[in-house]
């Protein structure tokens, strides 16, 4: 089975369509999963909501009602399903097509696709997105994971360790298109915020921190949660920073590669952190708190600085150290660590395994 041409059928998230910015950090890993196993001669299907676009890579597109996205849910809610799921209708697609695939990929974090995997002939690689966020989740995750081991894919170990079957979790880390990303040796007098704008991403702190010392904050990302961004401005009326939008990976790296700093303030155990890699590339430095994927990337006093988390203090002494920190070993380590080549070949490896397996 090794180094055959896969037929891959790829499940998206539920919560929006692709493109949108909804989808986060996940919407760069299944861009980057697609062009790099289709570099490598695998053909793949995406399926996904309605609306969604994957640059010019073809999409079979699913109507229905999105998904409640799970970490606005608290740990003990029930699983709550809508009416015309399009997660049940993009798995009842998966259902009927599985024959013309050697392998389904699954990045829906979700209950129902992990119910689904002993219904299904075809073998199931699931990647969660994502730490541990409810209780009947991480249950029929577990229950999956000690059914099929080897089938669960992760970003980090940290991610693994916020859930209780961590030891079948395997680590696949994360890679970005290097050559998107250009290197800047000098930035302006500012600094980059990127993500879903939405409580878990702590924006508010970085905000904090920016009307303290006054440089621009350029702040890139979704609105994810309109109440919470309106409270932020509220505020924080005095603070300098500046919204551009939900941009392009063009028209974002343009922005940050000029800017001092990435501040990154999660507030929950991020995955990865996909923004990181992504500034890294561009020569900026990382300011993040010492939580989750972050903290696993950043080499501290190195390629920027981790700091005691939800301290606002914290992230305004980073800041004005960041002169400290060589530009170009941020360059050097996004292409050591995360070039797309690695991590294909780590989830090409692991694609193997799981159908090597099966035999
Ligand atoms: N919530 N229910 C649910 N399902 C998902 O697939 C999902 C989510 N919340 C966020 C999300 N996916 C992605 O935006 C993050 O994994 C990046």
């Amino acid at each position: 089975m090794l180094n055959k041409s896969l037929k891959l059928l790829i499940l998206s998230t539920p919560v929006g369509a692709l493109g949108s910015g909804l989808g986060g950090g996940v919407e760069l890993t299944l861009y980057n999963l697609v062009q790099e196993m289709q570099q490598r001669g695998h053909k793949l299907t995406v399926v996904a909501p309605e609306g969604s676009k994957l640059d010019n890579n073809p999409v079979v597109e699913i109507l229905g009602n999105y998904q409640i996205t799970a970490q606005t849910q608290s740990l003990d809610n029930p699983i709550i399903m809508p009416m015309n799921s399009v997660l049940g209708n993009m798995w009842e697609y998966a259902r009927q097509n599985q024959h013309e695939y050697d392998l389904i990929f699954n990045i829906a974090y979700d209950w129902l696709p992990f119910y689904l995997t002993p219904f299904f002939e075809k073998a199931i690689a699931h990647f969660i997105s994502m730490g541990s966020l409810m209780a009947a989740t991480d249950e029929m995750m577990g229950k999956i994971a000690a059914k099929y081991p080897g089938t669960i894919g992760v970003y980090t170990q940290s991610q693994a360790d916020t859930f209780p079957f961590a030891q079948y979790c395997h680590c696949l880390g994360s890679g970005i298109d290097l050559s998107l990303y250009e290197f800047s040796a000098t930035a302006d007098t500012a600094l980059a915020w990127l993500g879903r704008i939405a409580p878990e991403k702590g924006l508010e702190d970085a905000v904090a921190a920016v009307e303290k010392t006054g440089i621009k904050l350029k702040i890139m990302g979704k609105v994810q949660d309109e109440a919470y961004w309106q409270q932020i401005q509220a505020n924080y009326p005095n603070a300098p920073i500046e919204y551009l939008g939900f941009l392009s990976t063009s028209e974002m790296q343009k922005q940050v590669r000029n800017c001092q700093a990435l501040i990154m303030t999660p507030r929950w155990i991020e995955a990865f952190g996909n923004v990181a890699i992504e500034a890294l590339a561009c020569g900026v430095p990382v300011i993040s708190y010492h939580r989750g994927g972050p903290a696993e990337i950043v080499q501290d006093g190195k390629t920027g600085y981790l700091v005691t988390p939800d301290s606002v203090e914290g992230l305004v002494a980073a800041i004005e150290s960041i002169d400290e920190i060589d530009r170009y070993a941020c360059r050097q380590q996004a292409e050591s660590e995360y070039s797309l080549t690695a991590w294909g070949d780590r989830m090409e490896q692991w694609f193997y395994r799981i159908l090597a397996n099966l035999d």
